[in-house]
């Protein structure tokens, strides 16, 4: 994220001196606030449909990246804008309909400068036997949180946005995120870590609320 780009975008955008069209993930990373910047999210710019459960394509075995180039990143951008739009914390490519192994991620708190975070064909290379338990929510289920265990800490490999290996050591809410985001790349949802009755509740709940959306 650091680099030509970013140093590029150094100034700060007012409301009179909207950002150019497009700028990247690199105007975030150089500091720009995220939420302030979507005040210029117009229709040119690509906020994508988040597929809702129980939409079948969520179920979709994502595929690995060969190469991580200008197609991509473009991918990478939209998945950004579409989770800070939502607004969310994580988002895997399968949640806009793409079904490659990409995942966006910014944990930084409300008020504080954006953390913008790409994970290209991300592997565990290691994780905790101790568990955590954590309310997860999710894009694609909107509105219902519930408790799920997962490892603590998890050694993870991937690619960045310039398609630079890298490994790191996720804990806390980094665990929790880049797992859930994972699971999204073999099809999974938090709600299939729950008892068969309550993701079934759920899945109901939520498909009763877009018949009702549909049908107005
Ligand atoms: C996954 O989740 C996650 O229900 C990312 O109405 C969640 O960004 C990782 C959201 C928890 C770790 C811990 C959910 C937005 C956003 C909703 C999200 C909603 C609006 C979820
Ligand atoms: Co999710």
């Amino acid at each position: 994220m650091r680099g030509a780009d970013s140093r590029r975008l150094h100034t700060k955008y007012s409301k009179s001196q909207p950002p150019p069209q497009g700028a990247s993930a690199a105007a975030r990373a150089a500091g720009l606030d995220a939420r302030r910047f979507s005040e210029y999210l117009n229709s040119n710019m690509a906020i994508r449909d988040i597929l809702i459960a129980p939409d079948p394509r969520l179920k979709t075995v994502s595929d690995p990246v060969d190469t991580v180039d200008d197609d991509l990143r473009a991918l990478m951008d939209d998945m950004l804008e579409t989770m800070y739009a939502a607004p969310g914390i994580g988002l895997a490519a399968i949640q806009v309909g793409v079904p490659v192994r990409v995942i966006v991620m910014d944990l930084a708190r409300e008020g504080d400068a954006p953390e913008p975070r790409f994970f290209v064909n991300p592997e565990i290379l290691d994780q905790s036997d101790t568990l955590t338990s954590y309310a997860e929510g999710c894009l694609s289920v909107p509105e219902f949180y519930e408790d799920v265990e997962r490892p603590d800490t998890v050694r993870i490999r991937y690619l960045d946005y310039h398609g630079k290996p890298c490994e790191e050591e996720a804990r806390d809410l980094f665990a929790v995120c880049i797992q859930h985001e994972m699971d999204h790349l073999e099809g999974i949802l938090f709600v299939d870590h729950l008892s068969r009755l309550k993701r079934a509740s759920i899945l109901k709940k939520l498909q009763k609320s877009r018949r009702l959306a549909t049908a107005g």
